[in-house]
């Protein structure tokens, strides 16, 4: 570039309507930060007291119990509003106060509006209340890394999505050093009250947490954060505590818009598949949504071919093991190709697929190597001086390793969770896939699926199957009937003396199927020998020639991620509000002595007025689980529940939404997410069928 173009710059920016233009703060920046979201009802209130609600029950671990007894007695506390109260309860209630705030795990949108409300309910209590920000996420607690926030810096973040204002991370406060450390940051930091703002595993280690640091005074309040719509609190009847983390609503509405645009683009130029893998490290919550959201052709759900099983094998074996014949990869692919046969059949050689994230862990076979593989690379650390992954870094090295623990166990005839079989298995899976499954754990030893190309591996079998299928000359593209006819008629050819010859249902369909024995322009030719239609020595009509050139399939693919853009999108209305209510029934919590309780709304799914802000037990909700190769007490994961409404409408849909038919496709437009207007939805689609259904 020239120096007078450079300098013509420096000019310009001079100019106030360039500057307007190149300002980083638009209308919508302002406007989102102008916003105040309304406050449920109780909190119009100057006081809000806590109220046991003696409704519900949970069964507890006996764990729980031995491990978490500080906090195991605490029941659901509904918030309730206060106008006067007497001068012990206001001493109490608007005592100064330190208060801590973390965010763990990925980012969701709306957790700046659970800072803005603590902050707001925290400053309305007593002005002189401080709130701290710790930095990094769970590392800020542990090394004591934390800033001030000030009105200024909550107010840059009021309704913005990301967690940017103080960052997260994915550090787990797991070992007695941790707490030790970050027990001394709170006694540092003089903290009434530490606020985890996470998902199942975060949570988990708030109850942890609480139970810790009851001695030292500190209460310690969970808060349901994670995109993935995977923390959903019911009681042991079944009654609806916690409907949805919050973040969950805008990620899938930024996803659906995009995978709707994409349905757009698909039946426009009518030649991609657009295979599109959305976020949701476990649960198919996000998927779900997005089907309902965009109506995309077809959306796996890991949970439903989990519950997969195949009869027909299952009974030409003698075993009774129904886990030895659930869904296999390569019946998958089988199903998605079904599909693509189906709607390339009338005409549509096109199509959205939605494939969740998490989709592999339902997958039988692919669910035991990943429990295999945890309990291996667990053991391996335990055991050992230096870490699985310095101590084996290339791919080679660790299916080295596996093939010794194959080989000793065939030597030795011993039992080992590597065996031979295991290990031909794992083999036939391609490298990169290897790879995957074998890669590093994250610090709360999951296995990390947003590393690994799910997508890719699916859809290499799809493609492995379509071409044996295109081969067998089952999967072709249907020529419109009215379209064959005006080809042949303008090259002077009679369609109906070609069409019995040409395609097996001539007389049947409006879609035309070639048939089966004519897949190259050598079989064409041949039949058309046979039928007496051509000489050796004649040409193929370019005619004939066309319509099979189109009855020839390409599978052509085009492979998106939807994830991390979601998880940074500006919060919809529905997440600003949730949170924003989330974060002054955190205060309210605080400030009424509870500890180890996770901060909710009930009544998500009904009208605001509704909206009843509760503190649920974290304690009594807790599992055992496989973690890292051994079991430990969690905070269970909520996946897609297969008798839900929203689940069953989505299956009653499914046939429709494939659109293996010649009506047009019943796609749905979400468009953007719309902060203002009446035209947004207020909430998501999932929580309102499951509230209608029932
Ligand atoms: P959280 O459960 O921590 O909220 O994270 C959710 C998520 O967005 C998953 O959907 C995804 O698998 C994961 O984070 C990806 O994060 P990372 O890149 O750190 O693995």
């Amino acid at each position: 570039m020239s120096d007078q173009s450079h300098a013509d710059g420096k000019t310009l920016l001079k100019k106030k309507a360039v500057q307007r233009m190149v300002s980083s703060t638009n209308a919508e920046l302002v406007s989102r930060r102008r916003y105040r979201p309304p406050k449920c009802r109780v909190f119009h209130n100057a006081f809000t007291a806590l109220e046991e609600d003696g409704r519900y029950r949970f069964h507890i671990h006996e764990e729980a119990k031995k491990k978490l007894s500080r906090i195991i007695d605490n029941r659901v506390e509904r918030v309730i509003g206060v106008e006067e109260a007497d001068a012990a309860f206001r001493e109490k209630y608007q005592r100064r106060r330190n208060i801590g705030i973390v965010f763990s795990g990925g980012p969701a949108p709306g957790g700046h509006n659970v800072i803005a409300g603590i902050f707001d309910a925290a400053k309305a209590a007593n002005a002189e209340n401080r709130i701290f920000g710790f930095l990094l996420g769970p590392d800020g607690v542990i090394e004591n890394e934390a800033m001030e926030l000030t009105q200024e810096v909550v107010d840059a973040h009021r309704n913005l999505g990301g967690f940017t204002m103080i960052k997260t991370g994915r550090t787990k406060i797991d070992t007695q050093e941790k707490v030790t450390l970050s027990r001394k940051t709170c006694r540092d930091l003089g903290l009434d009250a530490l606020v985890i703002v996470g998902g199942d595993d975060s949570n988990t280690n708030a109850a942890f947490l609480a139970q810790e640091m009851m001695d030292d005074g500190v209460q310690v309040i969970g808060v349901p954060k994670t995109i993935d719509g995977d923390i959903q609190v019911r009681d042991a009847d079944g009654n609806v505590l916690c409907a949805m983390s919050f973040g969950f609503h805008t990620a899938a509405r930024a996803f659906a818009w995009e995978v709707g645009n994409l349905c757009t683009d698909s039946s426009s130029d009518v030649k991609y598949w657009h295979v599109c893998k959305v976020m949701g490290r476990v649960a198919s919550h996000l998927a779900l949504e997005v089907a309902l959201q965009t109506h995309a052709n077809m959306t796996l759900i890991g949970e439903d071919l989990a519950d997969y099983i195949d009869y027909e094998r299952l009974e030409r074996s003698d075993s009774a093991d129904y886990n030895a014949y659930g869904m296999t990869l390569r019946h998958l692919s089988r199903v998605i190709c079904d599909g693509i046969v189906r709607r390339a059949a009338v005409g549509k050689n096109y199509g959205v697929l939605v494939i969740p994230e998490g989709i592999l862990e339902f997958i039988n076979e692919i669910q035991v190597f990943i429990i295999k593989l945890n309990t291996i690379i667990a053991d391996y650390n335990r055991t050992h001086d230096t870490d699985f992954h310095a101590a084996f870094p290339a791919l080679e090295d660790k299916l080295e390793y596996l093939r010794a623990l194959a080989r000793r166990s065939r030597e030795e005839g011993t039992f080992s969770v590597w065996n031979s079989r295991d290990d031909d298995l794992f083999a036939e899976i391609p490298a990169f896939f290897q790879e995957g499954l074998l890669m590093e754990r994250d610090s709360h030893g999951n296995f990390q699926f947003s590393q690994v190309e799910t997508d890719k591996i699916v859809i290499g079998l799809v493609k492995d199957y379509l071409d044996i299928l295109k081969e067998k000359g089952e999967y072709k593209v249907g020529i419109e009937r009215r379209y064959f006819q005006k080809t042949l008629e303008a090259a002077g050819l009679d369609p109906d003396r070609f069409g019995p010859v040409l395609f097996r249902n001539y007389d049947a369909s409006n879609f035309l199927l070639m048939r089966k024995e004519i897949f190259s322009q050598k079989t064409l030719r041949q039949v058309l020998e046979k039928e007496g239609m051509l000489s050796e020595r004649q040409e193929i009509p370019k005619a004939v020639k066309k319509i099979f050139d189109k009855s020839v399939p390409k599978f052509k693919t085009q492979l998106h991620f939807y994830g991390y853009d979601g998880r940074g999108a500006d919060p919809t209305r529905f997440d600003c509000i949730y949170t924003y209510n989330l974060g002054l029934t955190v205060f309210s919590l605080i400030a009424n002595g509870a500890t180890g309780q996770m901060a909710a709304i009930r009544n998500l799914e009904q009208a605001f007025s509704k909206w009843e802000p509760i503190g649920i037990p974290i304690a009594p909700l807790m599992h055992m689980e496989e973690r890292g190769g051994k079991l430990s007490l969690v905070l269970e994961k909520s996946l897609v529940d297969l008798h839900s409404p929203a689940f069953s409408v989505v299956k009653a849909l499914r046939e429709a939404w494939l659109g293996a038919d010649e009506a047009p496709d019943a796609y749905r437009r979400p468009g953007p997410i719309r902060f203002s207007g009446k035209t947004e939805e207020d909430r998501p689609i999932t929580l309102v069928l499951n509230a209608l259904g029932g």
